[in-house]
């Protein structure tokens, strides 16, 4: 696949050089060779400078380990992340339990540097590495009734202190349509700057979907379910009034509490200018076809 970074970072090496030729090489990997949808994902990708591997490990919401936003960096180390699977159920052909270790020998694994902005009105530029949920649907094989995926994180009280609090109602469950789940934007990360994803960011596997907010990146999944409705999910259950399902990022659509015009780039300094937040996160172009014909402020 084109654009796959070739060489492995550390920590020491993630200087702005060095970030800036790797995106290089991604874009003009991209440019030269199969790049979906007539060069989608270069542009997407394009003009985006990453966040640094201390600021995306650092600042953390991951409230099955607390809800402050360094809780997750200081908690999350003990939760067992091998071996892992994921149960595949509902409306598929064929129904399991699929080991991670069997997924990922079958997916073209991408560098995928997407933005990424929180319901909270803060954002981040973060590389990751994953396949495309799509292909991992496949496997299992959508049956036609099918019309939603539904996802779950893990519940491990031992391992995860956050959850003998009420904060949400346990396990974290979230939801797509499933022609949102089928975009090819839409990710499975296993990676973050091409070393495996921290427990914090949502270890072994999570969900990216770059033009939500984040809460709808579910971490750390244990079950997806093909349903033939809307399904539930964790923030709407919490609060249906400030939190919708499709969650799409608008900033003309306004959280009952703050606005969501402008945004908070993590990283930027205390004393940096907000900056506007764009219709669907920047990805309109890619993604505002989804939503022909629909009333964004009635379906928030
Ligand atoms: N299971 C689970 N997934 C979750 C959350 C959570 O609390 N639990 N928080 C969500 C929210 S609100 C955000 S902003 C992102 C944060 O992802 P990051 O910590 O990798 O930046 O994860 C989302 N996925
Ligand atoms: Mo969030």
């Amino acid at each position: 696949m084109a654009g796959r970074w070739t060489n492995t970072l550390t920590r020491a090496d993630v200087t702005p050089e060095r970030l800036y030729l790797n995106r290089r090489q991604i874009i003009a990997g991209l440019a030269a060779g199969a790049a979906f949808g007539g060069g989608t994902q270069a542009r997407a990708q394009e003009a985006l400078e990453p966040n640094s591997w201390e600021e995306i490990t650092s600042y953390n919401n991951y409230y099955e380990f607390g809800t402050g936003k360094d809780d997750p960096a200081r908690l999350a180390g003990q939760l067992t992340t091998e071996p892992w699977s994921i149960e595949i159920d509902g409306l598929v052909e064929r129904p399991g339990t699929y080991a991670l270790s069997d997924i990922l020998p079958q997916m073209t694994l991408e560098e995928r540097i997407y933005r990424f902005r929180c319901v909270e009105a803060w954002s981040m530029v973060v590389p990751w590495q994953g396949f495309e949920l799509a292909d991992l649907l496949d496997l299992a094989g959508v049956a036609p009734e099918a019309s939603h995926v539904a996802f779950e994180t893990l519940l491990r009280p031992e391992e995860m202190p956050g959850v003998a609090r009420p904060v949400l109602d346990w396990p974290y469950v979230e939801g797509l349509r499933l022609d949102e789940a089928r975009h090819p934007l839409t990710l499975m990360a296993t990676g973050i700057y091409n070393r495996p994803i921290p427990n914090q960011n949502g270890a072994p596997i999570r969900l990216v979907v770059p033009w939500k907010y984040g809460f709808k990146s579910i971490k750390s999944v244990v079950r997806i379910t093909l349903t033939d409705s809307e399904p539930p999910t964790s923030w709407n259950k919490a609060n249906a009034r400030e939190y919708g399902f499709y969650s799409n990022v608008n900033p003309e659509v306004d959280h009952p509490r703050w606005s969501q015009a402008t945004e908070r780039e993590i990283g930027g300094g205390l004393f940096s200018k907000r900056k506007p937040t764009l219709m669907f996160n920047g990805y309109e172009e890619e993604v505002a076809s989804l939503y022909a014909g629909m009333d964004l402020t009635e379906n928030f």
